[in-house]
């Protein structure tokens, strides 16, 4: 039985004198999962509790009665992480408006603040291997606060609103932090495929992370990704379509709207719910048909009454219905009802039932529920639901009439056919939308979400088939005999920078290979692809073999000169490649060409990231028609396209190298491709390390570079320094 723990910015209750249990989609698309596992729900209590006392009485309560677990945040952390960071930054974004997102640096640090709490909380209450469910917005940072405090855990996050370009996402000052956050999760879901490609265009252009269609690979964390559109709980709406309360609400409306028609459109008050055209629409479409049978009937919630453009909206509404209901009314008959409160549930569901047409025409939503909701209401079918394009319930209910929100003359036309429409369209229309909702509800949506999080492989953090090692643990054999350590340096002993001279060796790296040079008993050599002069430069004057240009040049320890590993090998091709790879720099900006002895390298690291990669494969094809007579070898690797001899690599020179010397055992470490030639030499008594995820030969894996040194240091605890002076 696996534990759930469900967090959310709010619990889903009402604090006053009593405790009154809210009862949103989300509680109910739960509520088969809580019969048959441990269960617990942790989020703010929400509103402002100081007393100490009432909060632990209030804890027990909630805990006993739901078992939900309560936060209690200031009223002036809340102002500035859910008010200000979460409504008036993050959400406006998310929707693309950057004209209403605000920021302010105060604002990110109650966020950052608020998010360790729920971190802090989850990770003292979770089991072991618990799941835990993170929703929205509010909670970009938690998955990887969580991931940090525990490991053990499988983070799930589900994002309510769309997730929106890169160009858009790119505004928020903090968007690499916010990102990063949510990378911490094993799982991420999202309402529609398109929100999830730009989730991932995002993370490839601003943390430069590559993914495909569901995974994105991180350093030893694995993220998975998917399409989950959320739904209703059918079977509360069925359900309430039984009850008596209903009957007498449905009998109550439909007197009072006897011989009219009418429209419904229902939303919190909110910006991008798109009200404001609406309004225009109906305007347009009142003036041009002169009808004086139909009423709109608006409900719009209140909503965020603190933020300033919450405000500015609910004025231009009211403006907007005045002047539409002084100029259309006439005795006995206005026009727009607006009616800013909420109704309870068995009225909203009679009032979904009566409606001829239900508007639902964001300017951009997730997804939207309303559009679901009246579908289920209308047993008999007969209805009509206009539906936004950018909402995104468009993608699942294309028999809706699907509208362009900003273009008001297309709403009022879909307004006017909508009402023309006869009984036998409106029901062909909207069964197989009613039939798919039966099918795919809110239920549905939460089981699936949870059995793939429970799914998720937390094994990842491997090359495949090599052992993870401890880098704690060196194995006891490194005790015995005398050594020899074949390192690779870039991605292996250091981090792989965007541009390379910014790799140099840290004062730390400085200092390992400082002790290092002074064990006795221990070779090594450092084989990497760079040029002589840097690795002059950065590795001279410890005594170790260099080994340049992947195995071209060697410099052994008692000289200062370079000299091919082998002499006289054929080098003739690289003339016709360089002219083709000059040709993909020309024609794709930010990439250049790097020469080197016996290869030729195209980087694409400083190029648009899908265009460059198109580019690289395009060139692969091109070069591999083109030399496949000749001794080289094409490498796709990290950003880059090399061609190289094929009588070059680092297992070459491991063999050329090897017999000269007097060695028990070798330890042999690298990050790519250009690596695992050297793996294949690895015998009985002897280590192969993969520094990162993915494929490999090499026996065992380490997750980066800093583990990698790690590693290192304890070998050096077996192999004490020696100084000489
Ligand atoms: C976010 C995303 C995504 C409204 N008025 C009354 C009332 N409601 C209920 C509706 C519906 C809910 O509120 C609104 O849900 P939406 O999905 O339409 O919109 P958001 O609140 O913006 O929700 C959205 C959703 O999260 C889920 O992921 O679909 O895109 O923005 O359930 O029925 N309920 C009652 N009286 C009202 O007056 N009882």
């Amino acid at each position: 039985m696996v534990a759930l723990i469900n967090v959310s910015n709010r619990l889903p209750v009402t604090i006053a004198n009593t405790i009154k249990p809210s009862s949103g989609g989300l509680v109910s698309a739960l509520e088969g999962y809580r019969k048959t596992h441990d269960f617990m729900w942790v989020g703010w209590s929400g509103g402002p509790v100081d007393s100490p006392r009432r909060q632990r009485e209030l804890a027990e309560e909630l805990k006993s009665r739901f078992g939900y677990h309560p936060l209690f945040i200031s009223q002036q952390d809340i102002e500035a992480y859910y008010t200000g960071f979460s409504n008036s930054s993050l959400w406006p974004l998310l929707h693309y408006l950057p004209s209403y997102s605000r920021f302010d640096h105060n604002w990110f640090e109650a966020y950052k603040k608020v998010n360790f709490v729920f971190a802090e909380n989850i990770a003292e209450l979770a089991e072991k291997d618990a799941l835990v469910w993170v929703h929205d917005y509010h909670l970009m940072l938690l998955p990887r606060l969580l991931h940090e405090l525990r490991p053990d855990l499988r983070i799930g996050y589900f994002l309510h609103t769309p997730f929106p370009s890169y160009e858009i996402f790119r505004c928020h000052p903090n968007r690499q932090e916010l990102l990063e956050g949510l990378l911490g999760a094993d799982l991420i879901g999202f309402h529609t495929s398109g929100y999830l490609r730009h989730f991932r265009s995002t993370v490839l252009r601003l943390l430069g992370r590559e993914s495909r269609i569901n995974t994105i690979a991180g350093k030893g964390h694995d993220v998975t990704i998917g399409v989950y559109p959320i739904s209703i709980p059918t079977d509360k709406f069925l359900q309430k379509m039984t009850s008596a309360a209903y009957s007498r609400h449905l009998e109550e409306y439909r007197r009072a709207y006897a011989g009219k028609k009418v429209v419904i459109g229902v939303e919190r008050l909110d910006y991008t719910k798109g009200v404001p055209r609406r309004l225009e629409a109906i305007e347009a479409f009142l003036k041009r048909t002169g009808r004086k049978d139909v009423v709109f009937i608006f409900i719009n919630v209140p909503s965020r009454e603190s933020v300033p453009a919450y405000q500015a909206l609910r004025r231009e509404i009211e403006h907007k219905v005045s002047r539409i209901n002084g100029n259309f009314a006439s005795i006995g008959n206005i026009p727009v009802h607006f009616i800013h409160q909420s109704v309870n549930f068995s009225r909203l569901c009679a009032l979904y039932t009566l409606a001829d047409v239900a508007m639902v025409t964001p300017l951009v939503d997730g997804m939207n529920l309303v559009a679901k909701e009246y579908l289920i209401c209308k047993p008999d079918g007969d209805g009509v639901l206009i539906l936004s394009e950018f909402a995104g319930a468009a993608q699942e209910l294309p028999q809706a009439s699907i509208v362009n929100p900003y273009d008001t003359a297309q709403m009022a036309r879909a307004l006017e056919n909508a009402l023309n429409r006869t009984p036998e369209e409106r029901q062909k229309r909207l069964a197989p939308m009613r039939r798919r909702i039966l099918r795919y509800n809110a239920q549905r949506w939460a089981g699936d979400f949870i059995a793939d999080l429970a799914g998720v492989d937390k094994s990842v953090e491997k090359g495949a088939g090599a052992r993870t090692i401890d880098p704690q643990y060196f194995p006891p054999l490194a005790a015995e005999g005398r050594w020899a350590f074949f390192l690779d340096y870039d991605g292996t002993l250091s981090d792989l920078r965007k541009n390379p001279p910014d790799a140099y060796p840290s004062r730390r790296l400085h200092d390992l290979f400082d002790r290092m040079a002074h064990v006795p008993n221990l070779t090594v050599f450092l084989l990497s692809g760079r040029m002589r002069e840097d690795m002059d430069q950065w590795f001279d004057g410890y005594g170790f073999h260099l080994i340049a240009e992947h195995g071209y040049y060697y410099r052994p320890p008692t000289s200062e000169t370079w000299a091919p590993v082998i002499p006289g090998i054929d080098l003739e091709w690289k003339e016709r490649v360089l002219d083709i790879l000059l040709q993909y720099s020309d024609t794709t900006p930010g990439s250049f060409v790097e020469q080197k002895a016996a290869s030729l390298v195209w980087h694409y690291v400083n190029a648009e990231p899908e265009f460059g990669g198109w580019k690289a494969q395009q060139l692969v094809v091109e070069l591999q028609e083109m030399l496949s007579n000749l001794p080289v070898r094409i490498h796709h690797g990290r950003k880059i396209v090399e061609v190289h001899s094929i009588f070059i690599n680092k297992g070459v020179v491991c063999s050329q190298l090897k017999p000269s010397l007097l060695f028990d055992h070798a330890l042999y470490a690298g990050d790519d491709e250009t690596d695992e030639t050297m793996f294949d030499h690895a015998g009985e008594g002897d280590l192969s390390i993969k520094v990162g995820p993915g494929d490999t030969a090499a026996r065992y894996c380490v997750s980066s570079p800093q583990a990698m040194q790690q590693l290192l240091a304890r070998f050096l605890v077996y192999h004490p320094v020696r100084r000489t002076e």
